[in-house]
């Protein structure tokens, strides 16, 4: 394998910080719905006026960047290299079979060890305040992608809920609509789809419950009308479409983990040094690049989670 190090990225390749930051905070203040209106006001094309995508239109050099300064990939990439076995195992064939996919109305019943159980209505979901995080989503199978999601810390929806001391992990459910999601009906798998994070990794300020990207509404094949994103761990631990969120005493039982456990561990943590058992995790491609780049320990987010991780053994609990 050649040195694939990432280069530095020239400063001026970076989106001056002032113009980062009036985005941020502007899209802050945004809740979903008027985010295209605002976007519009201030000049910047949405999707509705500009189609397809209003990404593809510009310069990878225009795009919102991660902290490390890679730029996002493209809205068309985004929405169309998807994994979602609900629908298909075909990357480029979940946007057509998701495309009529009914997000509304949706209710999302959070519940389990907490003191105030209740159900929330889509709509009380979008009225946390949501903020634009640029993510870099690695999937366990060494692609990876850039993606401005637009949501709100799982933290703020667990305290309205009050877990008990009792509570140790998150469970999230994924909807089953074997209806309108073909490959839900394949009897290979145990449906539903199911993940999991101990506690301590729900709250941590980088885990976002996410209704948008690009500012705007999420699409089905992105997992609308609410997924996860959790950046540091492999994409599978980022459920789609989540009906339920359930807190427990004990680990939960995930998809993933019961298809194949001894390649899924519920950790799933994005490590170079821990191979997948069919093949390394050294490095990645990033969707619309052709060299591959080295794989980050935590995907690049070691300063902020490593804590979590002090006592444990990343080989072990993989
Ligand atoms: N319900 C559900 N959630 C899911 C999946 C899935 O098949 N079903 N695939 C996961 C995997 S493997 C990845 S890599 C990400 C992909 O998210 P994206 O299509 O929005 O990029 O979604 C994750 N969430
Ligand atoms: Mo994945």
């Amino acid at each position: 394998m050649k040195n694939n190090t990432v280069p530095p990225i020239p400063s001026s390749e970076i989106t001056p910080e002032h113009v980062y930051l009036n985005r941020r905070q502007f899209l802050k203040l945004a809740a979903v719905g008027a985010a295209g209106a605002l976007l519009a006001a201030c000049g910047i094309k949405t999707q509705s006026e500009n189609t397809p995508g209003y990404s593809d239109s510009i310069n990878p050099a225009e795009r919102p960047r991660d902290e490390r300064g890679d730029p996002a990939n493209s809205f068309e990439e985004i929405t169309n290299y998807n994994n979602y076995y609900e629908f298909t195992m075909d990357k480029g064939g979940v946007a057509s079979l998701a495309k009529n996919f009914p997000t509304s109305p949706w209710q999302v019943e959070v519940s389990g060890l907490v003191h105030k159980p209740r159900i929330f209505d889509i709509e009380d979901l979008r009225q946390f305040p949501q903020e634009e995080r640029v993510y870099r989503l690695r999937c366990v199978e060494g692609w990876s992608m850039v993606i401005p999601w637009l949501g709100f810390p799982l933290s703020l929806l667990l305290k309205e809920v009050e877990p008990m001391t009792s509570a140790a992990f998150v469970q999230f459910t994924t909807i089953l609509d074997e209806n309108n999601m073909p490959g839900a009906r394949s009897p290979f798998y145990p449906w539903p789809y199911t993940e999991g994070l101990r506690l301590d990794e729900a709250y941590h300020d980088l885990t976002l419950l996410v209704t948008g990207l690009y500012g705007k509404e999420l699409l089905p094949q992105n997992g609308a009308p609410l997924r996860l994103a959790v950046p540091w761990k492999y994409g599978f631990k980022s459920s789609k479409a989540i009906v339920r969120i359930e807190l427990t005493e004990t680990m939960p039982p995930t998809f993933w983990n019961r298809v194949a456990p001894n390649e899924y561990g519920f950790y799933a943590n994005v490590n170079p040094e821990v191979p997948h058992p069919r093949w390394s995790q050294a490095t990645e491609r990033r969707i619309g690049e052709n060299r591959r780049r080295e794989t980050l320990l935590f995907n690049g987010y070691a300063e902020q989670v490593g804590q979590l991780y002090a006592n444990m053994d990343l080989r072990v609990n993989y």
